[in-house]
C-alpha cells in the first residue's frame, strides 16, 4: 500500500477517490408528507391533517429521511405517505395537479405482502428521484396508501389528456414494479374524481 494512502482509499482501488463531503443533488426537490387520518375523509374535510415532514434536494438527505422513518408496511392503517416536487400539494386540487391523474397499483396477496408493499415504495420513489422515467417532467409525486388488505401506491402524474404518454407512464410503472402482463393496473382522472368523488379507470394497461 503506497504510505501516503489510507486503507479506505486503497479499497476504493485506482487513484479516483470519492468525495465523501460532496453532496449528489437530485434533478427536483422533493417533500414528504404524512397523513393518518381517525376516520375516512369526506372531500371537504380532506387533508386537514395532511403535513410536511421533510424536503430535500439531494441523495444523501433522501437516505438519511428514508433510514429515520417507518417503513409503509410498519404503518397504521390509513396512514398515507406522499413523496411530492416541492411546491406541489398532495391534493388534487393543486393546479399542478387539477389536470391530472394517476395509476394505482394494489398489492396482491403474496407470501410476504409488507415486504412486497416496502420494495415497491422503494422502487418507485427511488425512479422518481432519479428521473428514471422517460417523462420525468409529467410526475407530480407518488403515494402509498395503507388501507386494511388494500395497500396500493399511486403515481400521480400531470397531463390526463394525453393518453399516449399516459400509456407509456404506466407501462414504465408495470415494468418497474415487475408487474405480470396479466394484472392491469388503472389510470383515474382527478377532474372525474372532484366532480363525482370517485372516478372510472380513464385508461388501463
Ligand atoms: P384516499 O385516502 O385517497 O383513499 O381518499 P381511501 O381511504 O382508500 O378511500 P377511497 O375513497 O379511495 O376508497 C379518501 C377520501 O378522501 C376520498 O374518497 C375523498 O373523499 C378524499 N380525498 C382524497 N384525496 C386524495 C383528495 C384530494 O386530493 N382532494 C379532496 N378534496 N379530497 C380527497
Amino acid at each position: 500500500m503506497a504510505e501516503d494512502r489510507t486503507p479506505e482509499q486503497e479499497a476504493q482501488g485506482g487513484g479516483d477517490e470519492i468525495d465523501m463531503s460532496r453532496r449528489h443533488p437530485l434533478e427536483y426537490r422533493w417533500t414528504l408528507w404524512f397523513d393518518n387520518p381517525a376516520q375516512k375523509q369526506s372531500m371537504n374535510k380532506f387533508g386537514q391533517g395532511l403535513r410536511p415532514v421533510y424536503s430535500f434536494d439531494n441523495v444523501e438527505d433522501f437516505w438519511c429521511l428514508y433510514n429515520n422513518i417507518k417503513a409503509p408496511s410498519q404503518l397504521q392503517p390509513s396512514a398515507t405517505y406522499y413523496l411530492f416536487k416541492d411546491g406541489i400539494q398532495p391534493k388534487w386540487e393543486d393546479p399542478k395537479n387539477a389536470n391530472g391523474g394517476c395509476w394505482t397499483a394494489t398489492v396482491p396477496r403474496a407470501a410476504n405482502p409488507g415486504q412486497l408493499l416496502d420494495a415497491w415504495w422503494l422502487h418507485l420513489v427511488l425512479a422518481c428521484i432519479g428521473e428514471q422515467f422517460e417523462e420525468g417532467d409529467e410526475v407530480c409525486g407518488v403515494t402509498v396508501n395503507i388501507r386494511n388488505g388494500k395497500n396500493r401506491i399511486e403515481m400521480w402524474t400531470k397531463t390526463a389528456a394525453n393518453e399516449a404518454l399516459q400509456i407509456s407512464v404506466g407501462k414504465q410503472l408495470k415494468q418497474l414494479l415487475d408487474m405480470s402482463d396479466n394484472t392491469k393496473i388503472g389510470f383515474s382522472v382527478f377532474a372525474d374524481k372532484l366532480q363525482q368523488g370517485k372516478a372510472r379507470d380513464r385508461y388501463s394497461v
